[in-house]
């Protein structure tokens, strides 16, 4: 199915051979390729001089052994991850996901989409991506904090504010964070705050960075529905996922006119036709750490539906807010069946390339996640310049910035993929001005 030209596929199936077993690595570097064959065109010297393999071969990769005892002085020893990708543009910067299925080719697909997602903020940060094996779920803080500490332990000498910024991602949020920032402070005997972001509001973190990915990817597919001419009023939608994404996006889908009535987790799928009550997820994910299955002990009339498709139920707006291909080829044919005409990607690569195909051959206002999501990451870009000023913004001021800055990112790709001939196809203009940026970086800094 590959759509790669002679010299591209030849860079392609050097990635194969020298990543063997990466398949969400390999995934997310075809994705970007199909659509750089008119740009080295365009520039030959990107290819003379190598860009597109020093782009896809990490600067560094950092693999560490992470010991730690539970409450009742067992001992476990996870994998620790730090792949520093690419620093063409900035410090290393993205966040560190917690999660079982994590290994190299997981961080891997994360600091390679990363690069091009924060060249499209504008903002002056480079691409990376950690994280670690450990399952958060189920274990109590004092655990959680022995993890984030032994991981910490290992991490500090690899990160700074000049050099390598982690932030979260699924399973990483303002807990771990403050426990992981401890440590640092510890180890270092430095206040250093841009070593972190997503840090709690007393101690130098930013308004807006809780809620970022979820409004930011909603204001996204509000600019693609403007292009339409439409908006999200009235508008029914689905929100996968029932975690730090997902709960602000259904946030701002209300406060734009649209009403979701479904999201999930790995368990099951809640629907509530009124309208979900993002207070009570709120209540139950981000204090409680409980299970979406709860939403119907306080809203009888929901549905729980167990082991649920959520992309089954018909709506207009999807937003997949959970986790890498989540939505295959017969669920984007499903959802643009039921008259979906837009969707917008929290997630990192929710969508598999045969989804990505139906989207597209579909014409729907498809946000691809590197674009769509990037408001996380630019609002961590935010809090590293509050950080360096020693000021924090209002929340106002905060939002204002972000809105703008996806505004800049949809005209950006939608300009981008006019001038290539696809007016509309964001995956092309996504991925072909996030390149180009990055590599003219390079391009400047000689062969490094
Ligand atoms: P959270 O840990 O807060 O929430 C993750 C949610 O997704 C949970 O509801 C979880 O369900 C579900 N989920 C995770 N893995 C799976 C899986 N394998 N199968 C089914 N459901 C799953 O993470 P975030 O909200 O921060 O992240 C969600 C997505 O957004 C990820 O793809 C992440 O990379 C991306 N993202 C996050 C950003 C951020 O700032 N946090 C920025 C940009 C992108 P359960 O509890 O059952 O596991
Ligand atoms: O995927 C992402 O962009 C994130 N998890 C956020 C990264 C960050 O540094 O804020």
């Amino acid at each position: 199915m590959s759509k790669l030209d002679e010299k591209l596929e030849t860079i392609y199936n050097d990635v194969l051979k020298r990543n063997p077993g990466e398949t969400e690595f390999h995934q997310a570097v075809l994705e970007v390729l199909e659509s750089l064959g008119p740009v080295v065109v365009k520039n030959p010297q990107y290819l003379e001089r190598k860009i597109i393999e020093r782009i896809c071969e990490p600067e560094r990769q950092i693999i560490f052994r992470v010991p730690w005892q539970d409450d009742k002085g067992n001992v476990h020893i996870n994998r620790g991850f730090r792949v520093e990708f690419n620093s063409s543009l900035g410090p290393y910067k993205g966040g560190l996901r917690f999660h079982p299925s994590v290994y190299l080719g997981i961080i891997k697909f994360l600091g390679f989409e990363q690069i091009f997602k924060n060249s499209l903020t504008g903002m002056p940060i480079g691409g990376g991506k950690g994280g670690s094996d450990f399952d958060p779920k189920g274990k109590s803080d004092d655990e959680v904090m022995r993890f984030c500490q032994s991981f910490m332990t290992e991490l500090y000498r690899h990160i700074g504010e000049h050099t390598d910024v982690p932030a979260g991602d699924i399973g990483v949020g303002g807990r771990e964070i403050g426990y992981m920032f401890g440590q640092y402070k510890r180890i270092t005997n430095r206040w250093e705050a841009g070593v972190l972001t997503g840090k709690g509001l007393k101690w130098g973190g930013s308004l807006v960075r809780p809620d970022a990915t979820g409004y930011g990817a909603t204001f996204f597919i509000n600019e693609a529905l403007k292009v339409r001419k439409d908006s999200f009023d009235g508008k029914t939608c689905l929100v996968s996922g029932s975690g730090n994404v997902a709960i602000y996006t259904i946030e701002k889908i209300h406060q734009l006119g649209g009403k979701c009535i479904a999201c999930s987790d790995s368990n099951g799928v809640i629907v509530d036709e009124k309208g979900l009550d993002v207070e009570l997820i709120k209540q139950l994910k981000e204090v409680e750490r409980r299970r979406i299955q709860d939403y119907q002990t306080y809203h009888k009339h929901a549905k729980y539906i167990a082991s649920g498709n959520i992309w089954d139920i018909p709506c207009q707006v999807a937003m997949p807010s959970a986790t890498q291909n989540e939505i295959n080829g017969k669920d984007a044919m499903t959802l643009v069946k039921n008259g979906c005409l837009a969707v917008g990607e929290g997630a990192n690569m929710p969508t598999t390339p045969e989804g990505v195909k139906v989207f597209l051959d579909a014409k729907i206002a498809y946000g691809p996640g590197k674009a769509a999501n990037a408001g996380g990451v630019a609002t961590s870009a935010l809090e590293m310049q509050q950080n360096a000023q020693r000021d924090s913004w209002t929340f106002e001021d905060t939002e204002v910035k972000l809105e703008h800055i996806m505004q800049n990112i949809h005209k950006l790709c939608y300009e981008t993929s006019e001038e290539y001939g696809a007016p509309g196809n964001y995956v092309l203009g996504a991925n072909i001005a996030g390149f180009v940026k990055v590599a003219d970086a390079m391009v400047a800094h000689g062969l490094v």
